[in-house]
């Protein structure tokens, strides 16, 4: 008897799962690979239902004769493992990002004589429709609101971009990359003070209004499902951050991050260069203590972000405050830095997990840029911020574009850089 295998990444068994099964039983005996959560989020998915569901899942299929966990994206170790004379897959993985898995498996099979059988990918009505409902499921705002807790505890660093819109949304939503041989995506979405106030074209000093963040957030949350973390700035008054971290929980967004200053703020990347206050220790903690009194759900999470090093007032401040924020209730510290090098990051990081192994901590490496996603990780970082990136790149290409129009009295010269009608078209998902 010939070994078939195959991998389904999936809450539903749906049309193109009994297609796929049905094909399979023509060539010998099926084994399935269930991903594993961390494998799933990293390239398709937040999961629906848990891993062991998931399992039972495929385990009630009559026609499977062995179930397996799959816990990479790669199919390397199963293929060791099985041998399979068959893997067997919907050929939608023929182009695309999927293509590199289907160049992985092809190359694992070619060293014994294995083959791989590409059958036609099912996407009718019922299929659509099951992957909308998954899509509104984690969409909805209890759903939304946990998963940056239940990332930060599989994911071995979140990665969040910034947004301010919903196509910026859909960047951070759909972007997926091969390299290296891996898949990868954003865990997570940013709505930046400085990136939100610069689309509407007013300076970062907590001009926007609250009531205008949010209609950020529900243009964001209207087309996508990744949980967002919101830039809070300092919170405004005690009196009326606990109505803000109300209304996010109800949004459905899983965090909001608020730095210690007081009185006008200005963006931090200025640091010394303009006047800058910090709020007391003891103001601070009793606006996070009154924040966390408010919440009504577990899930939600108070940040406190500490600009003690931006103002250079030292390592030692930066480490008490850390100490009394978590005391006052914070559920993780955001240290920020506008230096060029992380040392000063990296030193904050390292006392403070000697003393705290578990408070998650935050990092915005926008001036030290130079550090990886792992080396962060390594020094104990849970949640890395890319805090105004997509506006820094969108910003200058539009302003070429339209200086080239001017220069060239037609726009001819700059259609070749521009992004084809039909692609912006089908970036919008339809109804
Ligand atoms: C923001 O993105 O608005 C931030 C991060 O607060 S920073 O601009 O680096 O201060
Ligand atoms: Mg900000």
């Amino acid at each position: 008897m010939k070994r078939v295998y195959t991998c389904f990444c999936t809450d539903v068994i749906h049309e193109g799962h009994r297609n796929i099964i049905r094909e399979a039983g023509k060539y010998g005996e099926l084994t399935i690979g269930v991903l594993s959560d961390a494998a799933m989020i990293r390239f398709n998915r937040f999961p629906t239902i848990s891993f062991e569901e998931r399992m039972q899942l495929v385990k009630d299929i009559p026609e499977v004769s062995n179930v397996v966990v799959q816990d990479d994206v790669m199919y390397d170790k199963v293929i060791e493992e099985l041998r399979p004379d068959y893997v067997i897959h919907g050929d939608n993985w023929q182009e695309g990002a999927l293509k590199a898995i289907r160049d992985n498996v092809e190359g694992l099979l070619k060293t014994y004589g294995g083959e791989i059988i590409d059958v036609p990918y099912t996407y009718n009505e019922e299929v659509k429709r099951i992957d909308t409902r998954i899509k509104e499921k984690l969409a909805m705002p209890e759903y939304r609101r946990k998963r940056l807790r239940q990332l930060i505890e599989i994911r071995p660093i979140v990665k969040a971009l910034e947004v301010h819109s919903g196509l910026t949304g859909l960047i951070a939503e759909k972007t997926i990359v091969e390299h290296d041989g891996e898949l990868d995506q954003f865990d997570a979405m940013w709505i930046s003070s400085l990136c939100d106030s610069t689309a509407k074209g007013k300076p970062d000093i907590e001009l926007v209004d609250m009531t205008s963040r949010f209609r950020t957030i529900d243009d964001v949350t209207e087309v996508t499902t990744k949980p967002i973390i919101f830039d809070g700035d300092t919170g405004g008054l005690t009196e009326h951050f606990v109505y803000t971290v109300r209304t996010l929980e109800k949004m459905g967004v899983s965090a909001i991050i608020i730095e210690d200053k007081t009185g006008l703020k200005k963006n931090s990347l200025f640091g010394n260069d303009v006047v800058q206050t910090q709020d007391s220790i003891e103001n601070f903690s009793a606006k996070i203590a009154a924040g966390k009194k408010a919440q009504l759900t577990d899930d939600f999470m108070i940040i406190a972000r500490i600009e003690s090093l931006i103002l250079e007032r030292g390592m030692e401040d930066a480490l008490n405050r850390a100490r009394a924020f978590v005391a006052a209730g914070a559920d993780g510290i955001m240290i920020h830095s506008r230096k060029k090098s992380p040392d000063e990051i990296l030193e904050f990081c390292d006392k403070f997990r000697a003393e705290d192994s578990k408070t998650p901590i935050v990092v915005v490496p926008s001036s030290f840029n130079s550090i990886t996603e792992n080396e962060l990780a390594a020094h104990g970082v849970n949640i890395v911020i890319y805090a105004n990136q997509l506006t820094r790149s969108a910003f200058p290409a539009m302003q070429q574009t339209a200086e080239d129009i001017l220069r060239y009295h037609r726009a001819q010269e700059v259609d070749s850089r521009l992004m084809p009608i039909k692609d912006i078209i089908t970036l919008i998902d339809e109804i």
